[in-house]
């Protein structure tokens, strides 16, 4: 941690043939660890350096640690049951950081207690922020794979497209 303390606690790992960082991580409400692992596993076997922030990560944390690291894209688990309230009331706190608007944000898991989640609230997490949804019996793994091969780059694109943006109207302006 640097002397100010305002970087993450947590450095990435160094990895020279990386695609970049992804923060894998779940919600204050849930304590299962394993899908983390499953997920940080998965993530490490398609090029990407990953810090898991375990279970049980209280919002301010989450929030902070994104700002922090800027990953390429944050994934998100949750399996206990309270995956959707949870995850609405997370993605609006992350999109209100200025320098996570554009960041690829994913959820799954299992994300309610009615098995295969009802679509109305896939569609709710995907309207408050979420660039994807990865509901256990409705979308799985496989989705996701495709998902992460191509999301990145759209954000980067995205992020370098609101950066010209904010530029050209300063220009404008002063
Ligand atoms: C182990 C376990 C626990 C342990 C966790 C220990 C630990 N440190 O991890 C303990 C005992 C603490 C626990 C507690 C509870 N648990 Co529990 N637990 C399990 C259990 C048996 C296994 C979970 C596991 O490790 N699976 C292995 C990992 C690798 O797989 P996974 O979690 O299923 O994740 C997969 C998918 O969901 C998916 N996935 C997950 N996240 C994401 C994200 C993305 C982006 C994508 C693409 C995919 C994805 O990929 C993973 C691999 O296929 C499951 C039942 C089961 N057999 O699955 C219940 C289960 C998850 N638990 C459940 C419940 C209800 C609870 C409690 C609320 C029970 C209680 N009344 O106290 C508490 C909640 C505690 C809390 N605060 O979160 C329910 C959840 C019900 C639901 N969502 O509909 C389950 C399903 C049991 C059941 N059938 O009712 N639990």
């Amino acid at each position: 941690m640097s002397e100010s303390g305002s970087e993450s606690e947590l450095e990435p790992p160094q990895n020279e043939a990386s695609k970049g960082t992804v923060v894998v991580t779940t919600m204050a409400s849930d304590s299962h660890t394993w899908n983390l692992v499953f997920l940080q596993l998965l993530i490490e076997e398609l090029g990407y350096d990953v810090v898991n922030l375990g279970p049980c990560v209280p919002d301010d944390l989450l929030v902070r640690e994104c700002r922090d690291i800027a990953p390429e894209m944050v994934v998100i688990s949750s399996v206990n049951g309270h995956g959707y309230q949870d995850g609405m009331r997370v993605i609006s706190r992350l999109r209100a950081v200025d320098d996570l608007a554009a960041t690829p944000m994913v959820i799954g898991g299992k994300l309610g207690i009615a098995g295969g989640e009802d679509a109305a609230h896939i569609e709710e997490l995907m309207a408050a922020g979420f660039d994807g949804v990865f509901q256990d019996g409705v979308s799985g793994v496989a989705d996701f794979r495709k998902f992460i091969e191509t999301a990145p780059a759209k954000g980067r694109e995205l992020a370098a497209a609101s950066e010209r943006r904010r530029l050209s109207a300063a220009n404008a302006s002063g």
